[in-house]
This record gives C-alpha cells, sequence and structure tokens, in this order.
C-alpha cells in the first residue's frame, strides 16, 4: 500500500467532474486500498479519488472513532436517490482546505446506491456525519469544495491565504 499526496486548493485538479468507472477490478481494489490509507494518515474521515489526482467515481469513508474499530466503506459511482427534507448545519472542513471551516446546511440524511469493493450493486441509508462526509466527498466528484457555497468574498479570501501559503512553502 502507499500514502498518495492530497492536492490542496486552488488547484484547477479538484474542479475536474469524475468519470464511473467501468469495472471494479484489481487495480481499483489496489487504489482504494491506498485512499483509505491515505485517508487515515491525513487523518480524515472521508477522501475522493480526485483529491489525489484521480477523476473517477471513488469515494472512502470512516466515521468510526475508535481505532480499533474501524469501519471503512469503499463507494464506487455513487449516486444520491433520496435527500431527507430536514436540514442540519455542521461545521465543515477539508484535507483540500487545510485550516479552513465552516458552517453548512445539507440534508440530514440521505439515500445512496454504490458499487462495493468487490462490483456488487449495493443501497445504503446514512444519516448524521456519515450521510455529512458522504454528501461532502460526493461534491469533490463534481468538482465541488464547501468553499463553493460561501460568498465569492469570502471564497477569495480563503482561497488567495492558501495560495499564499502554499508560495511560501515552496520558496522556504
Ligand atoms: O476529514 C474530514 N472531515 C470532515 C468534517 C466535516 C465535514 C466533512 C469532512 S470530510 C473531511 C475529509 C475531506 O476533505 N474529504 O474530502
Ligand atoms: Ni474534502
Amino acid at each position: 500500500m502507499a500514502i498518495l499526496s492530497i492536492i490542496t486548493a486552488p488547484d484547477r485538479r479538484l474542479k475536474v467532474k469524475s468519470k464511473p468507472v467501468e469495472t471494479v477490478d484489481d487495480d481499483i481494489r489496489r487504489f482504494l486500498d491506498d485512499m483509505l490509507e491515505t485517508m487515515y494518515q491525513a487523518p480524515g474521515i472521508g477522501l475522493s479519488a480526485v483529491q489525489v489526482g484521480v477523476a473517477k467515481n471513488l469515494i472512502t469513508v470512516d466515521v468510526s472513532r475508535d481505532d480499533e474499530d474501524n469501519a471503512p466503506l469503499f463507494l464506487i459511482n455513487p449516486e444520491i436517490v433520496e435527500y431527507s427534507e430536514q436540514i442540519e448545519t455542521y461545521n465543515e472542513g477539508c484535507l483540500s482546505l487545510p485550516e479552513y471551516f465552516a458552517d453548512l446546511p445539507r440534508p440530514e440524511a440521505i439515500t445512496l446506491n454504490y458499487l462495493d469493493y468487490d462490483g456488487a450493486q449495493q443501497q445504503l441509508q446514512a444519516e448524521g456525519l456519515l450521510s455529512r462526509s458522504i454528501q461532502h466527498e460526493m461534491d469533490h466528484l463534481k468538482g465541488k469544495l464547501f468553499v463553493d457555497y460561501l460568498s465569492a468574498v469570502k471564497r477569495g479570501m480563503i482561497l488567495r491565504k492558501l495560495d499564499k501559503a502554499r508560495r511560501q512553502k515552496v520558496s522556504a
């Protein structure tokens, strides 16, 4: 397994719309294993393939708190088929927007269809933090970051600071 490097904003690769996976083969499974290891190491509760530069509809999530009791989920070609009417606000972060957080309203619960690690069709009902992180990852697959929900002024401020921080790192 390998730790992959996570792309941070602003970066055009994060704006790319990901494409469906055609066959769930060993190459895809090896890549999902690397994504999971990368996510745990970050550490994060979710990761989309596009964040490591691969524009395919692949997501890993694990919202379990206990290291002993990992509950990884691999979501291939996920599609949300139902949203709850109930909306909840949560303070969201993103590995591609390090050190920034924003309160964001989203549907509390979702129902989604996806292919699992073996390529089998599955349906999942998710609520709470699991629902939150899946919706966040699925935005990545559409080329969307949580700052895209904020005003242009706030978004510009955050992205300029991240850009500046990166340029200082490069020249240091
Ligand atoms: O690790 C993460 N935490 C998180 C917290 C609140 C809402 C969404 C997330 S996802 C984030 C990891 C990440 O950036 N995945 O794309
Ligand atoms: Ni993210």
